[in-house]
């Protein structure tokens, strides 16, 4: 078999290209630069796949900030509002991705199960389709000038229309498809007039539950694509899944290759067994692990590739998705354990895996390694284990909601419409500095920490003086909501320059989970028990739930996901415990995540939120009754998972909602949901200060839907992003808003 990735991370081996765009942006650097560093993060991308002997090298999978942007700039679909700027193309492109003062930039929303974020095309009747194969033309001509062919990426058709938000109530984007595939056709017709033998379009939407009119769409669409007189040969690729009906479909046209995710679609084999003659048709096989970064069992994927070359003529191997999901290269890493670096593999490693499970299947030369041995016996840990045999459903279960409703209020005391803030205040410079010079071995622990108290007590003191409520510690001393949590458990490794794209230029440096999880020692108790020692008032204790931990990390593949939470879930049950201890009365357990590992299929989502909600609640079930549960949601749309938001039985929950105008609210009434709500009221994602008539219309609405009793008021999200003038002005309004709806 032939061997090739989907995809390869962009943003360098240091983050280089980070830095150049943050760059460009504060004007330090122009775009020819920008340009040059860009083109050269390339060319190194391309040699080091050709070097690897990888047999099809992609390109167009760079990209300044999204690839579903790139292609959505590809096809024409540059919103008018951003047009009208007035820009150049870069600077159009920037603005659709960051928004200026006068346009807010595309809503950004996660790329299916992943922690990647990409940027809504916003699709109307009028929107102006037309071919602009500027980008992917100069990146195959300066690939060529290396002397290497490459396969120019984008995404498909049928995805780029399911991904996409009406530009208007009430139209569907996907009755654009005709008009769309005529700007596809245009830009293959440009590609192959430049020579491009290959392009390869990502349909990954085909992994979830689709229509069949969704699906009639996909087939229509090759089928037209397929019968141009002037093209490349196409490449569909899909991943994330299984594909359903898409598959026979896809079968149906006349594409030259159909890629297929064998990793997280296993079935996949089975269905490409029923799906009809391949008519010489490629399958590309997905067999070396794109979304985690775990060595490849190379045994089995020989296997599951023999099985594949028999059910078609021509076979290829690859990834099962685009590498962007994992870190660029595994040898960077210098202070993991052995054992573990034996078993794990990022990009740069993923290629020689996939170019030698290719050769194993085309003539079988391939020299293996010898198959890894079994776990170290350390990192299984009994006790963890026993304990989480004896865990019982009363474990994951809290006395009736209006028992602890009553012994909270007689211990809090607190008034009507509370007010407190989601965690975290502003990560200054001297914070981040703080963290360097430790690092770097300038600044001791002790320096350190004397430097988080002062920030501690200056974030107490401004909240008292804002007259919030409840008051947080501000989260100085944490670098992110997951890492810090998986620098002090046992089970987790942290990498150095495990980097992987966020969103834009903004990377977060996932955890390793390899090992059962244990809490060595309290994680976050000195912190709070330290803030409230300074005020009267509650402090809320701050963790981070189970399923985000999971969700924020590369998580072991040996046992069941819900396994390996519960795991997380006792650690975090033991914290809490501590918290309450220490005099903590409130305590916060994040879940932004809740929402990002649901299933793409409707019939598996159900075991999913099964055991996310039964993990958050081992997490949390351990206290008193007099102790308050908090939990948060953000970055999803929280419409279909509602209940089991419900199930989570927090006593209050916040939640991100002034970007949806409220919507969440009506989804929370129509389930009959009976604890507090904090409905974000403050969109902390601008600098932008909410004037206070705004925040008071916001609070109108939200005590319309829930009664004031059980109404909190919160910004929508943690406050670590922005800066002190806008925080303290706009909790100014936010305390003052709740004052003017108290009185009536
Ligand atoms: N932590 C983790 N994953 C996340 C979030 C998080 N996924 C979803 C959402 N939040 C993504 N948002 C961000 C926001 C900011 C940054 C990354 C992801 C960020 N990163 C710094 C950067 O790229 O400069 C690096 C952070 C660091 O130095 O550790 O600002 O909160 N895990
Ligand atoms: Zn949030």
């Amino acid at each position: 078999g032939r061997s090739t990735v989907l995809g390869y991370p962009r943003i360098g081996a240091n983050r280089e290209l980070k830095r150049a765009v943050e760059a460009y942006w504060a004007a330090t650097i122009d775009a020819d630069e920008l340009d040059r560093t860009a083109a050269a993060l390339r060319a190194r991308v391309w040699q080091t796949l050709r070097d690897a002997r990888l047999d099809a090298i992609p390109s167009n999978t760079f990209s300044y900030y999204d690839h579903v942007l790139d292609t959505a700039v590809a096809v024409g679909a540059v919103p008018d509002r951003f047009r009208r700027l007035g820009l150049s193309e870069l600077d159009t492109y920037f603005a659709m991705a960051r928004g200026v003062d006068a346009e807010p930039a595309l809503e950004l929303t996660k790329w299916f199960a992943t922690n990647y974020h990409y940027l809504v095309p916003e699709i109307g009747p009028d929107t102006a389709f037309a071919a602009n194969p500027a980008k992917p033309l100069q990146e195959y001509a300066e690939a060529s000038a290396l002397g290497i062919a490459t396969r120019p990426v984008l995404v498909g058709p049928a995805t780029l229309l399911l991904l996409a938000k009406p530009d208007r109530p009430g139209f569907d984007p996907f009755d654009r498809l005709d008009d769309v595939v005529d700007a596809y056709a245009d830009l293959l017709a440009a590609l192959a007039e430049a020579g491009v033998a290959w392009v390869q379009l990502d349909e990954p939407a085909y992994a979830a539950d689709r229509t069949a009119a969704q699906i009639d769409g996909l087939r229509a669409a090759y089928a037209r694509l397929a019968e141009l007189a002037h093209r490349p040969r196409v490449f569909v690729a899909t991943y994330f899944g299984e594909l359903g009906d898409a598959l026979p479909a896809l079968v149906d046209t006349p594409v030259e290759a159909i890629g297929l995710d064998l990793v997280a679609g296993p079935g996949n084999l089975r269905r490409l067994a029923g799906a009809g003659p391949l008519r010489g048709t490629t399958v590309v096989a997905g067999l070396v692990d794109g979304h985690n970064v775990w060595r490849t069992d190379l045994r089995a994927a020989i296997a599951t590739g023999a099985i594949v070359t028999g059910l078609a003529d021509h076979v290829a191997v690859s990834t099962s998705c685009s590498l962007l999901h994992v870190p660029v290269d595994l040898s960077a890493e210098t202070r993991l354990d052995p054992q573990l670096v034996a078993r794990l593999s990022f990009a740069r490693q993923k290629v020689d895996e996939v170019v030698l499970v290719g050769q194993a299947l085309r003539d079988g030369t391939a020299q293996l390694p010898p198959p890894l041995p079994d776990p170290p016996a350390a990192w299984r840990d009994e006790q963890v284990r026993a304990r989480l045999a004896a865990v019982t459903p009363a474990d994951r279960r809290r006395g009736p909601y209006a028992d602890r409703a009553a012994a909270q209020q007689a211990r809090l005391r607190l008034p009507a419409l509370p007010t407190t803030t989601i965690g975290s205040f502003p990560q200054t410079a001297a914070l981040r500095k703080a963290r360097a010079a430790v690092r770097a071995g300038t600044l001791d622990g002790p320096g350190y920490a004397g430097r988080m108290r002062a920030e501690v007590e200056h974030v107490i003191r401004l909240q008292e003086d804002l007259g919030l409520d409840v008051l947080v510690h501000g989260e100085p001393e944490r670098n992110d909501m997951v890492q810090y949590f998986g620098e002090q458990l046992a089970g987790f490794a942290a990498t150095e320059h495990g980097w992987v794209q966020s969103y834009g230029t903004r990377c977060v440096r996932p955890p390793i989970i390899y090992g059962d999880v244990r809490r060595a020692a309290p994680m976050t108790v000195e912190w709070a028990a330290f803030a409230q020692s300074l005020t009267a008032r509650p402090v809320k204790g701050m963790l981070t739930g189970p399923v985000t931990i999971l969700a924020w990390s590369f998580v072991r593949t040996d046992q069941p996901l819900a396994d390996t939470a519960d795991q997380v879930a006792l650690a975090l049950r033991d914290e809490c415990r501590d918290l309450e201890a220490a005099g903590i009365a409130v305590i916060q357990v994040d879940e932004p995540a809740l929402r990002e590992l649901l299933p793409l299929r409707a019939a598996e989502q159900k075991a999913y939120l099964d055991w996310a909600v039964g993990a958050f609640r081992l997490a949390t079930s351990g206290v008193a009754d007099g102790t308050q549960i908090h939990t948060h949601l953000c970055y999803s749309e929280f419409g279909d998972v509602i209940t089991a938001i419900d199930a989570l039985d927090a006593d209050v929950t916040s939640i991100e909602a002034s970007r949806s105008k409220m919507e969440v609210l009506d989804d929370l009434a129509a389930i009959g949901f009976g604890r507090g709500v904090g409905p974000g009221v403050w969109d902390i994602h601008s600098p932008r200060v909410p004037p206070l008539d705004e925040v008071v219309e916001a609070l109108r609405r939200a005590v319309a839907a829930v009664p004031a009793r059980r109404l909190w008021v919160n910004p929508d999200c943690g406050l670590k992003t922005r800066a002190y003038p806008e925080v303290e002005a706009s909790l100014r309004h936010l305390v003052a808003a709740a004052a003017e709806i108290r009185e009536g």
